[in-house]
């Protein structure tokens, strides 16, 4: 059978599959094949080639994997090019593609894409080409466009293309075709209306809309036209925030065209209206803000007069003419309206989403994926009424910015671009803009810097293991450590003894939250005379790239150095599916050994009680005692990145506080993961599917948060680490996992009587609110989740 799906039994494949067992039974492959060559007609020759083919097929591409070389000079390939010269009905084109899929070489000049190219032209239904798209149609191959370009039921494979696919290529493959075929003419509205409003993030395909509207001709069908396509432009500009230019071509259409630009055709049936009317609603809402913000409240109204209008509270309405007072404010926007208890449901019997995501159900949040224009309008009602925070979240870009970079992906397309290069050249000017804006957008909202010491890792030398010496054996333990090791001491992944003295290396999670990844740091703790040293921080992360083996030919210890024979087993992020199915590895060695001496290990440059490697791991300055300059030396600071300040509002050290208390009660089960050192290095996917912390004494705790809400915390029994955004980039971690609970959002009221946080802790969030009377505040939980 083909692997694309549906059966069908006009298929070689199918057919040869069904000839091969009669009533249960095994049919000999002779009679197999004789049946099958009977079925569509063929000489007995031509049935044994073709049905080997497939045979081979099937064998290759089920086990060549990742490292499939199926083009010219290839058996398989030149004999599948052989063949498709005699049988030219399009049956065996359709069989070998569904079996290269990715892999079929279709380039022009290629044996194969010629031979394809000749049967498709030759196909007067227009099926043939459609089938083989929809066949190797997952990689958006320029190749396959080009295969279709000038035959002639191109309009029509493309446009089922972009049905089937619902990718922007077909479409614009499509558009491009267009204006010259007259047949093409009544079928964008249905696409639309089908598969609704691609996304156009790049920037080429509007290009290609202005386009294909400068070659429309003023016929009834060119007008019909033009208003879909307008649409798209004006939508488009109006939800990635230029708004100027939603308006000026907007107010450039003429009148009769403006009035329904936003409206489903009246040709549509009622189901495919309801289907497209919340994307052309959003527009015009979108659209209406847009004029609005301009001061054409006149033209505003218009616009949304043809809106559904739903019950309830209304942001943008309360915006523009306020409904209800500044103060309820706070409760609608976090909380959510609690009046409107009933689902809504629209006049095509869809529900209405109120609101609400996992941060929270108050109208805020449903705003997040509203248009720019829309937000902007509400986030003044906003800071009018002293909701600074609110009024800041809202402006930020909800939406993965546009990327210039994507415009390749209409390669094939060029030769149509040209047509037009100022407009190639504006839509990509656009999509700068957009991606400069967004980014500087949430640069800005990243919170302030406090880390001022990019945090290299500690490197040392990696060496073979001396001549002779064989590297650790996979599957051999190392020396078990005795039961009651010091309370300081995590996961042991080594260790050595020998009389009074010991040495064992392990894991903990005390500065390396690695979520569900098996990426624990790695510690060293001497025993001499019969104590246990303060643990040293090694300042590297298991996996990322080195695996300490159990057990080792070369000694742990050599005078004052240790020399930790390691494998190299670096996860490639990337790579990781969660839950975990897979993983690759970026790099794999071993018989290696880290030579580290233990003083570069011990070094405290600035003398505050910190090692040089523990401060550059967690962002203080090695060289400066008081790294937040508050008086407190970083070893007993327990703030060391937050500057107290006692003049700080003691509401919200109440409200830092049962922060604090929500995200610590849910931080173990955060860290769900307890690497297993003993067993294969390789087996590590059993790992990452669950598990404790390794255990050990921890006295450092992290939190991300965007604002400073901690310095009037003077005291904490554990070692609290406040990083901003802008620190996390700056800590240069790279691509080691490092996963603290965040506060997500944290808005006050303008009077602080109230707060509104959300955290998120690993796979465990939540929202809380918290009220204060006078001096005195509560915190609620008012939402929680899990993944
Ligand atoms: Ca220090
Ligand atoms: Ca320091
Ligand atoms: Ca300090």
């Amino acid at each position: 059978m083909s692997q694309h799906g549906e059966a069908e039994p006009d298929e070689l494949e199918y057919q040869l599959y069904v000839s091969g067992e009669k009533d249960e039974k095994e049919v000999p492959v002779d009679a197999a094949v004789q049946a099958f060559g009977h079925y569509f007609g063929f000489a007995q020759e031509d049935a044994n080639a073709y049905a080997s083919l497939i045979v081979g097929l099937v064998n290759y591409f089920e086990t060549c994997d990742r490292q499939c070389a199926f083009r010219a000079g290839q058996p398989l390939y030149d004999e599948a090019a052989r063949l498709l010269v005699r049988e030219r009905s399009g049956r065996l084109l359709k069989a070998v593609v569904a079996y290269c899929r990715h892999e079929c070489a279709f380039e022009p000049g290629a044996p194969l894409y010629d031979e394809a190219r000749q049967q498709i032209v030759a196909d007067t239904s227009g099926q043939l080409l459609t089938e083989v798209l929809k066949r190797i149609a997952q990689d958006e191959t320029p190749a396959l466009v080009r295969l279709g370009w000038d035959t002639p039921k191109a309009l029509d494979a493309f446009r089922d293309l972009y049905l089937y696919t619902e990718k922007e290529i077909w479409l614009a493959a499509f558009l491009s075709r267009l204006p010259d075929d007259p047949v093409g003419v009544a079928t964008l509205p249905a696409m639309h209306r089908d598969a609704g409003l691609p996304d156009m993030r790049s920037g080429a395909l509007p290009a290609l809309i202005d386009t294909t509207l400068a070659r429309l001709k003023p016929t009834p069908d060119g007008l019909r036209w033009r208003k879909v396509l307008e649409g798209m432009q004006v939508g488009h500009l109006v939800e990635r925030g230029f708004d100027a230019e939603a308006v000026r071509r907007y107010r450039a259409l003429p009148e009769a065209m403006k009035s329904d630009l936003f409206k489903a055709s009246a040709d549509w049936s009622k189901e495919a209206a309801c289907r497209s009317v919340d994307a052309l609603e959003s527009n015009a809402v979108a659209l209406g803000a847009a004029l609005w913000l301009e001061g054409q409240a006149e033209e505003a109204r218009t616009l949304w007069q043809g809106v559904s209008v739903t019950p309830g509270f209304n942001p943008l309405r309360d915006a523009i003419t306020p409904e209800v007072t500044d103060k309820a404010l706070f409760e609608l926007y976090l909380v959510g309206d609690q009046t409107a208890v009933e689902p809504h449901k629209d006049a095509c019997g869809n529900g209405v989403f109120r609101g609400g995501s996992l941060e929270g159900n108050g109208a805020l949040f449903a705003l997040a994926r509203a248009a720019p224009a829309v937000r902007e309008v509400v986030a003044r009602r906003l800071d009018k009424a002293g909701y600074v925070d609110m009024a800041v979240w809202l402006r930020r870009p909800q939406a993965p910015y546009i990327d210039p970079e994507a415009v390749s992906f209409l390669e094939p397309l060029s030769d149509l671009i040209a047509i037009a290069p100022d407009m190639a050249r504006t839509w990509k000017a656009f999509a700068e803009e957009a991606k400069a804006r967004d980014e500087a957008l949430l640069r800005a909202s990243n919170g302030p810097g406090h880390v001022k010491v990019a945090g290299e890792p500690a490197q040392w030398a990696e060496n073979p293991l001396p001549e002779g010496m064989s590297a650790w054996p996979e599957d051999k333990e190392g020396p078990k450590p005795p039961r009651n090791l010091s309370k300081w001491i995590g996961s042991v992944v080594r260790y050595e003894a020998s009389g009074k003295e010991a040495t064992v290396v392990y894991e903990s999670a005390e500065y390396d939250l690695a979520g569900e990844i098996p990426a624990y740091g790695l510690w060293v703790a001497l025993k001499r005379d019969g104590r246990w040293q303060t643990p040293l921080y090694l300042g590297l992360q298991t996996h990322f790239p080195y695996v300490v083996t159990p057990g080792s030919n070369l000694p742990l210890i050599d005078g004052d150095r240790l020399r930790l024979e390691v494998q190299v087993r670096e996860i490639d992020l990337d790579t990781i599916t969660f839950p975990p199915v897979s993983l690759d590895y970026k790099r794999k060695a071993k018989g290696l050994y880290l030579d580290i001496p233990l003083e570069s290990l011990r070094a405290d440059a600035d003398g505050d009680g910190l090692t040089d490697v523990e401060e550059r791991r967690l962002g203080l300055d090695p060289a400066q005692g008081d790294s937040d300059g508050d008086g407190l030396i970083d070893g007993v600071d327990p703030l060391p990145l937050s500057a107290y300040s006692a003049a700080t509002d003691p509401r919200l050290s109440q409200v830092a506080r049962l922060v604090l208390e929500a995200l610590a009660g849910h931080e173990a089960r955060a860290i769900v993961i307890r690497p297993r050192p003993e067993q294969p290095a390789d087996d590590i996917l059993a790992a990452i599917a669950g598990g404790a912390a390794p255990k050990g004494f921890r006295q450092t705790l992290f939190v991300v948060a965007e604002k400073d809400i901690f310095a009037g915390i003077a005291g904490a029994p554990f070692r609290l680490i406040v990083y901003s955004p802008t620190d996390l980039e700056r800590l240069g971690r790279g691509k080691a996992p490092f996963y603290p609970p965040q506060i997500i959002n944290l808005f006050a009221a303008p009077d602080g009587s109230a707060y509104f946080v959300n955290w998120s802790a690993g796979w465990v969030g939540g929202s809380l609110i918290i009220r204060c009377q006078k001096e005195v505040c509560k915190g609620e939980t008012v939402g929680g989740w899990i993944t």
